[in-house]
């Protein structure tokens, strides 16, 4: 039997972004440096696959400190964590790695400047995800302000309207974010802000492309987990560029064949913390089906690279 023809678009950048690199580097050189367990507070990153790989290497995943015996190390994931979890860790003088992102170090940092001088600040974020909690937890209880919505930002009750800061989460929606940014600046003219957000750079690349392939494909494919708010934000995005079928998947296993059926055109992405071996597992998956064309679609080149942090860098 001859099998239909598919052009799949593959979307590059996609999948791990440097600050997901470094974060899984991290655990595995701590468990070579201290051997196993090495506890790990929160998903490393939202990405079942790369847990279950760690946890095999003897990686133990919590989700509190507490959880967490005072004689092995413990690593904070990739997201972030609120002040006081690594103040905690310091007081009962326990070995902890922390795998933050330096580009959520970078909102953290800001938050501090601007609180520093006297500025309340609203964060733009989801709520309860956890680098909205590590970013709100930088500042005492009240000195951070959530909106998640245009309609938020005409409900968030102030101190005082002259003195006001925004920083952002750094995997959201580019578009929704400007929209949001604006109702900050039309009804607070004073507030203090980065030049646009604080979207990183992986985020936003990552939007881009799907927004290139999106208008021509009849469905699109995100390889991400459910919990990963920049692979969620990708799936938002194809749909609104206009592919009406978009849909996150984990592994090859969840893709919905029969609502494939007839299509000419996928489009393929996948979420800064997928690996690339589940988005190839997805394209064979497709090769096993139909007679594929891969066509790469490249928006951006990204060279960024994090250095692992010292303590793990030198020999023990
Ligand atoms: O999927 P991730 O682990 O996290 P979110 O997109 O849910 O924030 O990807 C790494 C991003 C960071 C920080
Ligand atoms: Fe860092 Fe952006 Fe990657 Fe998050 S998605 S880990 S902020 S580079």
């Amino acid at each position: 039997m001859t099998k239909p023809a598919l052009t799949l678009y593959l979307a590059a950048p996609r999948g791990f972004c440097a600050g997901v690199d470094r974060a899984i580097k991290i655990v595995e050189m701590a468990l070579e440096k201290w051997g196993a367990p090495v506890f790990v507070r929160h998903e490393i990153v939202h990405n079942k696959f790369v847990v279950d790989g760690l946890r095999d290497k003897g990686a133990v995943f919590v989700e509190e400190l507490e959880d967490c015996p005072l004689d092995r190390p413990v690593i904070f994931s990739a997201h972030g964590v609120p002040k006081a979890v690594l103040a905690e860790a310091a007081r009962r003088e326990m070995i902890y790695v922390d795998a933050t992102c330096p580009l959520v170090s970078k909102v953290h940092i800001e938050a501090a400047r601007h609180h520093e001088n006297g500025l309340q600040m609203i964060m733009i974020g989801h709520a309860g995800h956890p680098e909205t909690i590590g970013t709100m937890g930088q500042l005492p209880e009240g000195e951070v302000l959530l909106v998640e919505t245009v309609e938020d930002v005409a409900r968030v009750d102030v101190r005082d309207p002259e003195k006001l800061a925004f920083v952002t989460q750094t995997t959201l929606s580019v578009d929704d974010t400007v929209d949001i940014v604006a109702a900050l600046r039309a009804r607070f003219p004073a507030i203090v802000g980065p030049h646009k957000e604080d979207i990183c750079y992986a985020t936003t690349n990552r939007q881009d492309a799907v927004k290139t392939i999106a208008p021509d494909c009849d469905a699109l494919l995100v390889v991400g987990a459910p919990n990963s708010s920049n692979s969620k934000r990708l799936v938002e995005v194809a749909r609104k560029a206009g592919c009406d079928y978009a849909q996150l998947v984990q592994r090859a296993a969840e893709i919905d064949w029969r609502a494939l059926d007839g299509i000419r055109s996928v489009g393929i992405t996948a979420g800064a913390s997928a690996p690339e071996v589940l988005i190839d597992e997805v394209i064979d998956a497709f090769r096993d089906r139909y007679d594929v064309t891969v066509e790469m679609v490249e928006t951006a080149r990204e060279n960024v690279e994090f250095k692992v942090p010292r303590v793990l860098r030198e020999p023990a």
